[in-house]
């Protein structure tokens, strides 16, 4: 995996699409870059203690084939209005110019936790924009087996049948393999 691009405002320009792009995007602290980590078997993404910093649009470019996008965590309280806005702006910015060449969105979401009420904005706009997502329940390792179950009907229940919803671990790398599986089958290849 190789970071060809960031993208952090209007005036940059967009890496030449390729066979596809997937979409990871979350609350920040959720595990959007230990899974990018994971599944490109890397460390080029940057894991901060520190969330909330510059928003930018990041381009992962695998295999010379397609990109993993990492879009800017959202959610972290200590941002200024202003970032917030920008943070908006760019995200809106990445999905205009880029919905058609979109293959799916993973929404990460940590999985000790019910649906915040930012998460299901994110998942009105991906409805909104049409663009397909799928469900990954992060840090499945931090639940006891009958809390983990409780947690995954919980999703579900609030989903339905129609999306598909991966408990994912990056301590015990459960999920990993079916999030790949997924990456394949919509027309990425493996690493
Ligand atoms: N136990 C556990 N910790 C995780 C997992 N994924 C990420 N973390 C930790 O959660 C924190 C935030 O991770 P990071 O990938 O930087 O989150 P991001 O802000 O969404 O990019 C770090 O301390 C990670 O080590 C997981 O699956 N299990
Ligand atoms: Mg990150």
């Amino acid at each position: 995996m190789e970071l060809v691009k960031t993208i952090y405002s209007k005036k940059d320009k967009f890496p030449v699409p390729l066979n596809g792009e997937f979409v990871f995007v979350g609350r920040s602290n959720v595990g959007k870059s230990t899974l990018l980590n994971t599944l490109t078997g890397t460390n080029i993404a940057k894991i901060s203690k520190k969330p909330g910093k510059t928003a930018s649009v990041n381009f992962y470019k695998i295999n010379n084939l397609f990109y993993f996008v990492d879009l800017p965590g959202y959610g972290f309280a200590k941002v200024s209005e202003k970032e917030r806005i920008r943070w908006k702006q760019i995200i809106e910015m990445y999905f205009e110019s880029r919905f058609w060449n979109i293959k799916i969105v993973f929404l990460l979401i940590d999985g000790r936790h019910e649906l915040q009420k930012n998460d299901e904005q994110m998942i009105n706009w991906l409805k909104d924009l049409d663009l397909q997502f799928s469900i990954i329940l992060t840090k499945i390792d931090k639940l006891k087996m009958s809390e983990k179950s409780k947690m995954i009907s919980y999703y579900k229940r609030l989903f339905g049948e129609n999306y598909i919803i991966i408990p994912y671990s990056a301590i015990t790398k459960e999920g990993v393999n079916e999030i790949l599986n997924l990456v394949e089958v919509l027309g990425g290849a493996k690493n």
